[in-house]
């Protein structure tokens, strides 16, 4: 059983929002188009508090696209994006979210970040999705979203790990590109770790 997984297509990763991934909102018309060849769609929106540890604002001195420690980690410092319940946080207006089946949410303890919609960053916790595709018998998925170096990139990384196979849709995707080259570059880690890269008319 296969289902599909929809990364972050929030107003926030859109052109115009607080953390713009150039393009993003293309990918809105591709994910309506393949939510019906799936039996299971899952969303997942990333969903901060106020104050996230990721933000820059948090961080005096510092500016995003800075690269801190944090917890151990390395973290780019973001501008503060998809708070929780605000307009920026919400989906894509064109997102057909009654072809949602479930959405889950990410980043929302305020110490450390979570691009993966498996776990957070330094893998402590999960967020219950494996064992929710586990459950309904899923051993395989296909993910587009935002953004392809890190949401999209650390969630097909997990679902690998977690043993199923993982497409993804490359013109489903659009990435932050931070260091040119970091798109093409995800792109061959996926690759690398097993997963199929596949374009949306092969679905
Ligand atoms: C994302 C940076 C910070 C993403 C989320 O969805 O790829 N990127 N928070
Ligand atoms: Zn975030």
């Amino acid at each position: 059983m296969q289902a599909l997984i929809i990364v972050d297509l929030q107003n926030d990763f859109m052109p115009g929002g607080a953390l713009a991934v150039p393009n993003g909102d293309e990918v809105v018309s591709v994910a309506n188009r393949l939510m019906s060849r799936f039996e299971l769609v899952v969303a997942t929106q990333d969903w901060h508090p106020p104050h996230h540890s990721s933000f820059a604002s948090q961080h005096p001195g510092h500016k995003p696209g800075d690269v801190i420690q944090l917890g151990g980690i390395e973290q780019v410092l973001w501008p503060d994006h998809c708070i929780q319940e605000t307009a920026g946080a919400a989906f894509h207006r064109d997102l057909n979210i009654a072809g949602i089946n479930k959405v889950f949410q990410k980043g929302v303890d305020p110490a450390i970040d979570s691009y993966s919609t498996f776990f957070d960053n330094a893998h402590l916790r999960s967020t219950g999705l494996a064992d929710f595709l586990r459950a309904r018998r899923v051993d395989e998925v296909c993910l587009l979203g935002l953004a392809t170096d890190y949401c999209v990139k650390f969630s097909v990384l997990d679902a690998i790990n977690e043993d199923f196979r993982a497409n993804v849709i490359e013109d489903g995707c659009r990435g932050i590109d931070l260091q040119p080259g970091d798109v093409s570059r995800a792109f061959e880690e996926m690759r690398d770790a097993g997963a199929r890269i596949l374009s949306s008319e092969e679905i």
